[in-house]
């Protein structure tokens, strides 16, 4: 990334000085998605705002160690550009802290955010954070600070404390976050918000600060979870939001951690709102945020992955595509955004051929698992439930079986693979290693493979199988659940791999399921 000096930097962004604290802005060439990618800083929560020629993004930033699945986030930072195709972005770390704005507010938690327009011309930075002297339950509460640039200096415009929390301006027992607002053609200002399923939306006074309320429950967007993202298009209110209604079939996504960006359209702002459909598939991080806006005639929606270097569920990094509308429609239904990335280098050779199979199991995957997490190349220290194939469902069946299925047939030669367990071998609760395993291929029927050792289930660790070569379409691997007192333990695989006898170019995945052998 190139670096301009910062005189140079004023002279684009005059307003640049202004920003409230932290090290001075950066002008950089990115390479495409993600838009900072390298893993110095971490942007998600992205929130784009037009103004004039600029398109700014405020997103949060991801701190949190690398093995730690928490949102350690104690700071905004902005991005902005004249043209995103120029790859060309201005970046403010360290661009506001909670606590400097908002005297009533915790250090740390800086959640998303989102900065609007007033028809004052002013700027208004919603912003969820920490009360400090609350005994509220959930302490999370939206405050509002006013600007006169993007840039800051940013003002607590309601120093009392926050406009929306559990305690005011009603009760509410919900988590208090992801507030978004819309500042309508007739000059009405209506701010939603909410997480875990419970969505809120409001009027606010004129002044884009005082509540009006009543706070009024937001029904009819399918599997809302969190993450809503209000604008306007041709006379039609369009939601977009993080949903979760998973299931083998389903639209949004396969595993209920992971999820789609959904929307759904209204008449009047605060509904009755009809689902629409999925603006954007299940990205690399669980959570999924974006933030869509019109800028110099073109749609485009900031999003977040964990695509950057060392990125992760909790070191989130935004990336930014178009939007397509589709106006045949009424009302016009936006296309699935298609995620780009800046271009990767060449896969290295490898023997293990898992990526270019498809993944098949004998269970209904619960939602909590996710089946493509066996071959995805991916093992943590820490997974989280959807980072692994599993069978634990409360009533944990004694057999189950993992399958790989190529296209066209394949020689291998052996297996690696990597168990999860939170309990001992010999336990029928939790998740434990398998009793008792093995691996079988397809030739005509079901056999077993020559291994040339045991089949090692210490979880934790890679447990190399090495057999005789077998040419085949299919293998699978074949559990015997762990068992004790009448109940079996579930079985967890973070990552199987299938050895090829010698290194080649890995290919890619299947875009279509390969067929079944039997
Ligand atoms: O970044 C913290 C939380 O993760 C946000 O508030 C949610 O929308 C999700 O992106």
């Amino acid at each position: 990334m190139k670096v301009l000096p910062f005189l140079a930097l004023l002279a684009a962004f005059p307003n640049a000085a202004c920003a409230q604290s932290g090290p001075a802005p950066e002008t950089l060439t990115s390479k495409g998605n993600p838009i900072l990618a390298d893993g110095r800083y971490y942007t998600t929560d992205p929130a784009p705002l037009v103004d004039g020629d600029t398109l700014y993004i405020l997103t949060g930033r991801d701190m949190a160690d690398a093995e730690v699945n928490d949102f350690i986030m104690p700071e905004w930072q902005m991005l902005a550009t004249q043209d995103p195709a120029s790859h060309r972005w201005q970046h403010w770390p360290g661009f506001i802290r909670p606590e400097n704005v908002f005297a009533w507010a915790e250090p740390a938690r800086a959640y998303a955010g989102q900065i609007v327009k007033g028809a004052d011309k002013r700027f208004y930075f919603y912003a969820p954070v920490l009360e400090k002297d609350s005994d509220a339950k959930d302490r999370f509460a939206i405050g509002v600070a006013v600007a006169d640039s993007p840039l800051g200096p940013w003002k607590d415009a309601h120093p009392a404390g926050p406009i929306v929390s559990q305690k005011v301006p009603e009760a509410n027992d919900i988590q208090n976050i992801d507030p978004t607002v819309l500042l309508d053609d007739d000059g009405r200002v209506y701010l939603y918000w909410g997480t875990f399923g419970q969505l809120r939306g409001m009027e606010l006074a004129r002044d884009m600060v005082t509540p009006k309320g009543p706070e009024k429950r937001i029904e009819g967007l399918t599997g809302f979870f969190e993450a809503p993202w209000i604008l306007k298009r041709k006379g039609v209110y369009y939601m977009l939001y993080a949903g979760n209604k998973a299931g083998p079939d389903s639209a949004c996504t396969p595993a209920v951690y992971y999820a789609c960006q959904a929307y759904g359209t209204a008449t009047s702002p605060l509904g009755p709102w009809t689902y629409r459909g999925v603006a954007l598939k299940p990205v690399s991080s669980t959570t999924s945020h974006a933030g869509v806006v019109e800028f110099k005639g073109k749609w485009y929606m900031a999003y977040h992955t964990a695509d950057a270097v060392a990125g992760g569920h909790f070191r989130r990094s935004v990336a930014i595509d178009q939007v397509e509308w589709d106006d045949s429609v009424i009302p016009a239904a936006i296309r699935p955004v298609v995620p780009t990335r800046a271009p990767q280098p060449a896969p290295a050779p490898t023997r293990n051929i898992a990526g270019a199979a498809s993944a098949v199991s004998s269970n209904m995957v619960p939602l909590q698992y996710w089946i493509g997490a066996l071959n995805d190349g991916k093992v943590r220290a820490n997974p989280l439930p959807p980072e692994m194939w599993g069978t634990w469902n409360g009533k944990n069946p004694q057999n189950a079986w993992v399958e790989y299925r190529w296209r066209k047939p394949v020689t291998i030669d052996g297996s690696r693979i990597y168990f999860f367990a939170d309990q001992p071998a010999g336990s029928g609760i939790g998740v434990a290693p398998p009793a008792s395993w093995h691996l079988e291929y397809w030739d005509g029927a079901w056999k077993p493979v020559a291994a040339a050792g045991g089949y090692g289930a210490v979880p934790g660790a890679f447990q190399d199988v090495r057999f005789a070569p077998v040419t085949t379409r299919c293998l699978r691997a074949v559990f015997d659940a762990s068992r004790a007192n009448g109940t079996s333990a579930g079985l967890g695989v973070e990552e199987w791999e299938v050895l090829a006898p010698r290194a080649i170019v890995p290919a890619a995945a299947p875009s279509v399921a390969a067929p079944a052998c039997d």
